[in-house]
Formats: C-alpha cells, sequence, structure tokens
C-alpha cells in the first residue's frame, strides 16, 4: 500500500552534518520516493501544533527550545508502507534502547537530540502533512 508520511531532520541532525547520511538511507529503499524537501526554520506556532500531544509533558518546553535551535529538514516520502518504514529505520524514541543499524541507534545519545521524527499513523501523516506542506496534493 502506498503511503505518504512526514519526516523531519531535526536540528540535531543539520547541525551534525548527517542530512545526507539520512536522506540516503531512506532514499535507498526501493520503491519509496522523496516528493518535497526543505532547509526551514520551525516557528513556535509550527512546533505547537506539530507536538501538540505532548503539551503539558515534563520534556515539553525542552523540545520546543530544541526544535526552535537551528534549522530542520522536513521531507515528503512516498512509497510502500513507508510510514511503518521510515518509523523502523528510525529506532526507538530513546537512542541508547535503539539498535545498531537504526538512525538514532547509530548517531544518537540523546533522547531529545534523536535526529528524526517520522509520522506515527496514517492519521498523524495525513494532519502532519497538512501543517508542513500545506500546498501539496
Ligand atoms: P517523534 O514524534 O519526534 O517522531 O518521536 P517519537 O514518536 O519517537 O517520540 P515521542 O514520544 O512522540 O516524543 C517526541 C519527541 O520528544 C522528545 N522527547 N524527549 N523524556 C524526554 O526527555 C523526551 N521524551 C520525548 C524526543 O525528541 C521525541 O522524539
Ligand atoms: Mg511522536
Amino acid at each position: 500500500m502506498s503511503q505518504r508520511t512526514l519526516v523531519l531532520l531535526k536540528p540535531d541532525a543539520v547541525r551534525r552534518g548527517l542530512v545526507g547520511e539520512i536522506i540516503g538511507r531512506i532514499e535507498s529503499k526501493a520503491g519509496w520516493t522523496l516528493r518535497a524537501l526543505e532547509l526551514r526554520d520551525l516557528d513556535r506556532a509550527t512546533l505547537e501544533q506539530h507536538y501538540a500531544e505532548h503539551e503539558g509533558r515534563p520534556f515539553y518546553e525542552s523540545l520546543m527550545e530544541f526544535m526552535a535551535s537551528g534549522p530542520s529538514v522536513a521531507l515528503v516520502v512516498e512509497g510502500e508502507r513507508v510510514i511503518e518504514g521510515v518509523r523502523a529505520l528510525a529506532g526507538p524514541t530513546d537512542p541508547i534502547a535503539a539498535a545498531p543499524g537504526s538512525i538514532r541507534g547509530d548517531f544518537g545519545t540523546i533522547v531529545r537530540e534523536n535526529l528524526i521524527h517520522a509520522s506515527d499513523s496514517e492519521e498523524s501523516a495525513e494532519r502532519e502533512l497538512k501543517i508542513f506542506f500545506p500546498d501539496f496534493s
């Protein structure tokens, strides 16, 4: 089943020069295609919408601050089971628990600075694609 997902390469990935490496891993999966790609500073309003489910959690403010600490790369990726697939490439939220071979497992140590966001369901993908690429259809 072909799907679209919203991927963010977070400010730590951009700062550390890992954009090419991470996009390469996504791009090299058979049949997956990049449909949009942009380096951008994410403003507070966009981040609040995106992370609305986490409002009030203890890590919320530090997550907001981190996500606004530099530009991110926003991507639309399309392909077979791509929603589940990019989450699998990323690995679990905590990079220390993420297996080597996954993006977070290979490059991360800090829960907040875990390099990549990817939509976690079809509903999330639809919601998040509208936030980041409202003109994209
Ligand atoms: P994401 O939404 O960014 O794709 O990551 P995720 O689904 O794996 O994790 P989620 O639970 O949605 O959390 C969103 C992001 O918040 C930061 N976080 N920090 N305990 C903490 O300090 C903590 N917990 C979560 C991470 O950047 C996580 O990706
Ligand atoms: Mg999440």
